[in-house]
């Protein structure tokens, strides 16, 4: 069954990319996703088709703002990877092309519900837990208890030892911030972000930085994707992953066709390879522990188990909706970055 399924697998996607590509054909790929993996991606894709790819690596929120800001005349072609939440922001406000794309029958449940949620103007690519990890040698050089609840960073013995990114350019610290809300409600939630306020040390720009500066002692918490963490741990740094006690929330990493691509054939065809099985086995070698939405493409046995992690049920359309986003980020913008500390 399973062979049968990959070599129709195979031949679909061979016929899908059978068109030849044309000297001239280029891609602007927006990349939200890790700059290793971007860039595997960019070199992966024009290998299989010789579409000549220009690529740019922002953040999840930075890349909306941009895809908005140049709404009028879009220089971008396909926006892939980063959180779905500014993702499904970007279809609402009609800034992304619906897209059915013939690789979907490979799709997991999740992603489809994605696609169809934002009128297929977007897909999930990858999915993944939030959490944090922490450098396990300077935890104990400062003599600082093991955290493993998300209301642990709220003790004042970490004062200045905690790092997460700023919600505005980050989609890991969105995340971070409409989970938090959704499993405490929102005055608590925001009860919550006021205490955790105290004990950072920096809002990052990039989502994946504060476990990087852990991994490199700079820093001993780091609010991030469990998956960023692990992806520190298998370098050989000392970090420890955490999935908090009280549960936590996930993404559904996602790409969108940018509305008024100027390459929108190349687009498709970028759009279809990402889906496939061949293209999603590349996050393995830069150790993008993230799960993949294809089926068939292989899980690394280091990923985190999504089975065994109590995930909140995250309402996407919610906090994936342009008033909830704007509404959300403006009130942490008021009342928790601007606080004394
Ligand atoms: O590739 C790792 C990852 O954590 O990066 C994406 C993230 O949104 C990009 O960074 P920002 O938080 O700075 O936006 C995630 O989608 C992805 O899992």
């Amino acid at each position: 069954m399973k062979n049968t399924f990959t070599v129709i697998s195979a031949g679909l996607f061979a016929a899908l990319m059978a068109a030849p590509a044309m000297a001239a054909d280029k891609i602007t790929y927006y990349c939200s996703a890790q700059e290793d993996w971007c860039q595997l991606m960019a070199n992966g894709f024009q290998d299989a088709t010789g579409i000549k790819v220009n690529m740019t690596r922002k953040s999840s929120g930075e890349t909306f703002a941009q895809i908005k800001a140049e709404a009028s005349n879009p220089k971008g072609d396909i926006w892939w990877g980063g959180t779905g939440d500014p993702h499904l922001q970007a279809a609402e406000e009609g800034l992304t092309e619906p897209y059915v794309s013939p690789m979907r029958s490979e799709l997991q449940d999740w992603s489809i519900s994605q696609a169809t949620s934002a009128g297929d103007k977007t897909i999930g690519i990858y999915s993944g837990a939030l959490g944090y990890g922490y450098n396990s040698e300077l935890l104990e050089k400062n003599n600082l208890p093991v955290p493993a609840c998300w209301k642990d960073l709220l003790k004042p013995e970490y004062k200045g030892h905690v790092q997460m990114a700023n919600p505005n350019s980050s989609g890991t610290a969105y995340t971070t911030l409409a989970t938090i809300v959704q499993l405490f409600g929102e005055e608590e939630g925001f009860e919550f972000m006021k205490g955790l306020h105290k004990n950072i040390n920096q809002y990052t720009k990039s989502g994946s930085a504060p476990i990087k500066a852990a991994a490199r002692g700079e820093s001993t918490i780091g609010i991030v994707f469990m998956h960023d963490a692990v992806k520190q741990a298998a370098a050989g740094f000392p970090i420890k992953v955490v999935a908090p006690c009280e549960g936590t929330g996930y993404e559904i990493g996602s790409m969108s066709i940018i509305k008024g691509a100027r390459n929108m054939d190349s687009a498709k065809k970028f759009y279809d390879w990402a889906l496939s099985k061949d293209a999603q086995a590349l996050a393995l070698e830069v150790n993008a522990f993230q799960v993949p939405s294809n089926k068939m493409a292989p899980t690394s046995d280091k990923a985190p188990d999504l089975d065994s992690i109590k995930l909140i049920d995250y309402d996407f359309a919610k906090y994936g909706s342009s008033d909830e986003r704007k509404r959300l980020l403006k009130k942490w913008d008021d009342e928790v970055s601007t606080l004394p500390q």
